[in-house]
């Protein structure tokens, strides 16, 4: 017999693009840390939407913000204003440091936006000759999907068949500040760096990396951009991962849990002489900056100030990471991050991470992997000690089962 579970995923890989490998789950609900599947199993989210669903599932606050806003206007294009959009983007604008901000929707076309801006400020203010601008960026990236961005992707599969790509890039070791002053000339515009590398598993840089960029740039007038759509907003334990290292970037890219585990919300901060770069028929989006949007994306900001959302990822994180070290399984090879960013390393001889996920499922747990070997806890912020204990009991069980425990 085919149970409904199996019937609903069989009829979305008829339909749907196989460009994702799912877990064999099919989610109906959620509410704050849980989610539920079609057969009332509950499960606690671990992965929390790759960080997008920091406040956690149908926030009650931004369900209201949600519902309120469309009942009275949705969308109306940047051809007109509204009065949502100006009070959001002060918001962000004052938690962030910077001066002013562009609304987009996903990440990838904040990513493109920042890039653009880039290029334009250096042709425009730093006075590098027509088409000579470069980007350099950082091995392991991880910056979205578009052909620019996977064009300077290190990662093969990320490539593979997308051809030819945009040129103007080039790459350089994530953690090493000296390989990005190395690669700097009179023509880069700037540096592209994910403060920490979240699909490229978890990778933590060295201490004072990013404050050495940042001085690096500045000394040779190359703009330095945080990407910190997966990083930012909390998740580490400050706001920005960037103030870990007292540095507020030129430029700043967020989105995921910008829309509040919501809707599609992100965008692009910079300094006041790179967004003057941008003038009406430069750049846009049909939804970018939509009242909706911009009135949860609101809520949502305030809720990450009211709820101290980062002090509760740097607590909770701390503890989560030493109990998760004290598991001590020689199935583990390394637990690393910073607040509720948790990647642990399972040593591929002994078990696939993809193994672990499933297993963690069958006892009411949802993570991913990345590659291959990384197994992901990256909760939504609002999770409790008692929580992260219950995600804990289950790993013991799931390492006990398959002998590493
Ligand atoms: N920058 C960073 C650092 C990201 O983690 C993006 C940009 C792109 O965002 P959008 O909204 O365009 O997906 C990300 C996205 C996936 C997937 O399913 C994406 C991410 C992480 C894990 C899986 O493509 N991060």
């Amino acid at each position: 017999m085919v149970t409904k579970t199996e019937a609903i995923i069989e009829q979305e890989s008829r339909y749907c693009a196989q460009n994702y490998h799912p877990l064999p789950v099919v989610l109906v609900k959620g509410e704050g840390v849980y989610v539920w599947d079609e057969g009332g199993n509950r499960y606690l989210d671990m992965m929390s939407a790759y960080s997008a669903v920091s406040h956690g599932h149908s926030h009650p606050r931004l369900v209201r913000a949600l519902t309120e806003q469309a009942q009275r206007l949705a969308i109306v294009s940047r051809a007109f204003h509204s009065d949502r959009l100006a009070p959001f983007l002060e918001k962000a604008c004052a938690m962030t440091g910077l001066p002013m901000a562009l609304p987009m929707n996903t990440g990838a076309e904040a990513v493109e936006t920042a890039l653009k801006a880039a290029r334009k400020w250096a042709y425009e203010v730093k006075g590098v000759a027509d088409n000579r601008a470069e980007i350099i960026v950082c091995d392991g990236n991880f910056h979205g999907r578009t052909i620019a961005i996977v064009g300077f992707s290190s990662e093969e599969q990320y490539k593979r068949g997308f051809g030819p790509f945009a040129p103007g890039f080039k790459s350089v070791s994530f953690g090493d500040a000296d390989a990005l002053e190395a690669a700097i000339t009179p023509n880069t515009a700037a540096f592209l760096v994910e403060p920490i590398q979240g699909e490229g598993g978890i990778i933590v840089p060295p201490e004072g990396y990013l404050a050495r960029c940042a001085e690096i740039c500045r000394r040779h007038n190359v703009l330095l951009i945080c990407d910190e759509i997966q990083v930012g907003l909390g998740r580490t334990g400050r706001l920005l991962a960037s103030a870990h290292d007292d540095v507020v970037p030129d430029g700043l890219i967020l989105g995921k849990a910008l829309g509040g585990g919501m809707l599609a919300v992100s965008m692009f901060l910079a300094r006041r002489d790179v967004m003057a770069v941008y003038r009406p028929g430069d750049h846009g989006s049909t939804f970018g900056g939509n009242p909706l949007s911009a009135a949860v994306a609101l809520e949502g900001l305030q809720v990450i100030e009211d709820e101290d959302l980062a002090g509760r990822a740097a607590e909770l994180g701390e503890y989560f990471m030493a109990q998760l070290r004290a598991l001590n399984s020689p199935m583990i090879v390394e637990v690393r991050g910073r607040g509720l960013l948790i990647g642990v390393e399972f040593d591929p001889a002994k078990v696939a991470a993809r193994t672990v996920c499933e297993r963690l499922m069958q006892r009411g747990v949802l993570s991913k992997e990345t590659h291959e070997t990384v197994v992901r806890f990256a909760p939504p912020l609002v999770i409790t000690r008692a929580q992260i204990d219950d995600a804990l009991a289950a790993l013991r069980e799931v390492l006990q089962s398959l002998g590493g425990g």
